[in-house]
């Protein structure tokens, strides 16, 4: 593996050269550096580092290698906007291989592979997308006549560093599904060591693009969990960061898609949001820069768990979750707004930073939950069809 100088030529450039390579206004260049900054975590002026290895940073040499998936993690990556992946490539990485963007193909596409890894020996980032087939010798993904495994490890071998994108990749994610009749297997287990894990089916793009600026900035890659996740992007619970949180903890859930309670904004958690027992980032940093509310909870639709291993296309979509490391409020937020209006992110921090203060109230939690269900049946056996389910 390369150092720190090695891998990138320290050259210093000036904002305005990167402002003319990425014909981005220097302005947006480093409202870009702070978003990456901020999903890092680290502190206030960091985005300073995170430019200045941007500027100076020699493009690495990144290869993509696709398997079992569906492409969904590179089409991730190019709805991120910021900077939009053309520019990504042209300026941040150099994208040497990627079986669905690069133009050539057959044996052109396996020279430039073959190229680029003796070009950058010890210099490359290899990323993997996709669950790489164990039974029968791997045969049912192979590549120029490679196994994935054979492929992932002579790759490997080689890189200054390897990224798993995308829950296939991380841990088998949908190939693995049921009897996982190929053996779907993640890159980890292959190469027999934890590597920094992505997972998402699809992945957030910045959760990517924050790794590998980190790598950029520090020359090593954030620091993971045990299961290799970053642990920027992964140490906290879906719920504890969701905009529906309050109502949670109010007991207002949405019992039918479309029903009032689904319609007012109520939590997802009957229709089986898998929030409580998922490890990610997605409610505070969205999905596409589509604005406000863009992330499958936001959306109206339960979290499937799509990131986590165990839950997501293991466990039925509508069963209801595991509470996992749950605290509820001290007491109980007001709650006025409707989905869209006001608050949202702000008091989902405000309810948030109450949360944390609470302590022992997995009882009070089960209590409310007890409560609302009791709530419901005496609703439903009131009941003639009514407009205010869950309330
Ligand atoms: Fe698809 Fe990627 Fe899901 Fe897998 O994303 S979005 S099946 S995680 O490997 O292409
Ligand atoms: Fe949000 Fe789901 Fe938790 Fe409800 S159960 S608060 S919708 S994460
Ligand atoms: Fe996936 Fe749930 Fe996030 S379904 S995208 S982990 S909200």
């Amino acid at each position: 593996m390369g150092t720190m100088n090695e891998i990138f030529e320290t050259g210093r450039k000036t904002l305005v050269d990167v402002e003319q390579r990425l014909e981005m206004p220097r302005r947006e260049f480093l409202q870009f550096c702070a978003t990456l900054a901020a999903t890092l975590g680290l502190p206030s002026g960091a985005e300073a580092a995170v430019a200045k290895a941007i500027e100076a940073a020699k493009r690495p040499s990144v290869i993509w290698l696709h398997f079992q998936e569906c492409t969904g993690c590179s089409e991730s990556l190019l709805r991120a906007e910021h900077p939009t992946l053309d520019k990504l490539i042209l300026d941040v990485i150099s994208l040497d291989y990627h079986e669905t963007l690069m133009a050539a193909a057959g044996h052109q596409a396996e020279a430039a592979r073959k190229d680029a890894m003796a070009a950058n020996k010890g210099k490359y980032v290899l990323v993997v997308e996709g669950a790489l087939p164990t039974k029968e010798d791997g045969i049912y993904c192979k590549i120029g006549g490679h196994t994935a495994i054979d492929l992932v490890k002579e790759c490997a071998a080689d890189a200054a560093a390897v990224i798993a994108i995308g829950s296939c990749a991380s841990w088998g994610g949908m190939p693995s599904t049921g009897p996982n009749p190929s053996g779907s297997s993640s890159v980890s287990d292959i190469l027999g060591k934890v590597v920094p894990n992505i997972p998402g089916c699809p992945p957030n793009p910045y959760n990517f693009l924050a790794t590998v600026v980190h790598f950029l900035t520090f020359g090593k890659l954030p620091e993971v969990d045990k299961l290799g996740r970053p642990k920027f992007a992964y140490s906290r619970l879906i719920h504890e960061n969701c905009e529906r949180r309050a109502h949670f903890d109010a007991g207002r859930f949405a019992i039918e898609f479309g029903d009032a309670g689904h319609r007012q904004g109520y939590c997802l958690y009957k229709l089986g949001c898998k929030g409580p027992e998922t490890y990610a980032n997605c409610p505070t940093i969205g999905f596409g820069d589509a604005g406000e509310n863009n992330w499958p909870v936001g959306c109206g639709h339960p979290c499937i768990g799509c990131s986590e291993k165990g839950v997501g296309f293991q466990k039925p979509i509508h069963q209801v979750a595991k509470m996992l490391n749950v605290v509820p409020p001290l007491q109980y937020p007001r709650i006025v707004e409707e989905q869209g209006k006001a608050a949202s992110f702000a008091s989902a921090a405000a309810v948030a930073a109450v949360a944390g203060a609470a302590a022992g109230a997995a009882i009070m939690l089960t209590r409310n939950l007890g409560l609302s269900h009791a709530a419901e049946e005496a609703e439903r056996s009131a009941s003639k069809p009514t407009d205010k389910a869950g309330v």
